[in-house]
């Protein structure tokens, strides 16, 4: 059935209103709309590590979760989950539990690319029936903007501050959703919140009905560590989609689907004019054409990747 957005939303909120994320963070629109994929009825266990997500939405003794929740550590989450949907794959098998559920894991950049990379990759290659959802805000937000391996080349964060020796951060971004991909697992993607969240929901459906492993990593822009003001949240991810600074793309069983070209590509230049995090480099057009060529050398490998 083709996707319908008033329909969607109207279905109950799995993340309750209350919870303490900042206005203007993408984090739990893309949690509401990975859980809104769920088939009414069925029910998931989600682990979190941690991270702004998980610290603002469980503090004890309230929560905003509407189905199970566990707390893991940074470095943990997918071993959780993956011992979770074991377990569960045993009751399953020995007749000891009739239900059944789906397994989703959150996690920043911070606990995806760099401190749970090993136990994420374990439970990919190992083929547990979960979900791996990154919301990618590009630094250790929570802890206050250090740079982590999801962080863009040049922004300005508080462990790689721009100033008279510096110009921000000067490695180029990890490729985890490549990573993943790599594993050749049945479903791996790449989104954002995009103008009606079609291309996120329908991804999250993809990937939580797909059985096996499948991964997930959805731009999240931050409004304090990327420095933009808090209403800016849709316009900010629409203009990363059509500089194809994060192309929209999908990897099923090794095959790239390119999901959205824009008919205009933007200049990458609008991307970084939008954000205060790069607000060094804006009069510097030399270090904006660098940037420019490696977003167009990724788009041209994605390109080739994909078929097109
Ligand atoms: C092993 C470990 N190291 C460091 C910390 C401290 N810490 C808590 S949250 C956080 C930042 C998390 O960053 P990220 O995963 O990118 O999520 P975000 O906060 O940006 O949502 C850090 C460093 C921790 N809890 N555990």
């Amino acid at each position: 059935m083709a996707y319908n957005m008033k329909n969607t939303v109207q279905k109950p909120e799995r993340l309750s209103p209350g919870h303490r994320m900042c206005a203007g963070c993408a984090a739990p629109v893309v949690v509401r709309t990975v859980l809104r994929a769920l088939e009414e009825g069925d029910e998931a266990v989600i682990t979190s590590a941690t991270g702004c997500l998980e610290v603002s939405t469980f503090i004890y003794p309230y929560t905003s979760w509407k189905d199970s929740f566990i707390h893991s550590a940074f470095e943990n989450a997918s071993a959780t989950t993956a011992g979770i949907e074991a377990a569960y794959r045993y009751k399953k098998k020995m007749g000891l539990l009739e239900k059944d559920y789906k397994f989703i894991t959150f996690g920043g950049d911070g606990g995806t690319y760099d401190i749970g990379l090993q136990s994420l990759s374990g439970a990919m290659e190992r083929g547990h029936d979960m979900v791996y959802v990154c919301y990618d805000n590009g630094a250790y937000m929570n802890t206050g903007i250090q740079r982590s391996s999801a962080t863009p080349r040049y922004a300005d964060t508080t462990t790689t501050p721009s100033g008279t020796q510096s110009l921000g951060k000067g490695q180029p971004r990890k490729d985890i959703t490549g990573i993943m991909a790599a594993h050749r697992i049945p479903y791996t993607a790449q989104s954002a919140l995009t103008a009606n969240m079609k291309d996120l929901y329908e991804k999250s459906q993809k990937a939580i009905y797909t059985q096996g492993p499948a991964f997930l990593n959805v731009l999240a822009p931050c409004p304090r560590g990327w420095r933009y003001d808090t209403p800016k949240l849709l316009e900010i991810s629409k203009i990363a989609v059509d500089t194809c600074y994060w192309p929209l793309f999908e990897v099923e069983g090794g095959v790239y689907t390119l999901n959205y070209q824009p008919k205009n590509k933007r200049p990458i230049s609008d991307w970084l004019e939008i954000q205060g995090r790069f607000r060094h480099i804006l009069k510097k057009p030399e270090i904006v054409e660098e940037i420019q060529k490696e977003v167009d050398e990724r788009w041209k490998e994605l390109l080739k990747l994909s078929g097109n």
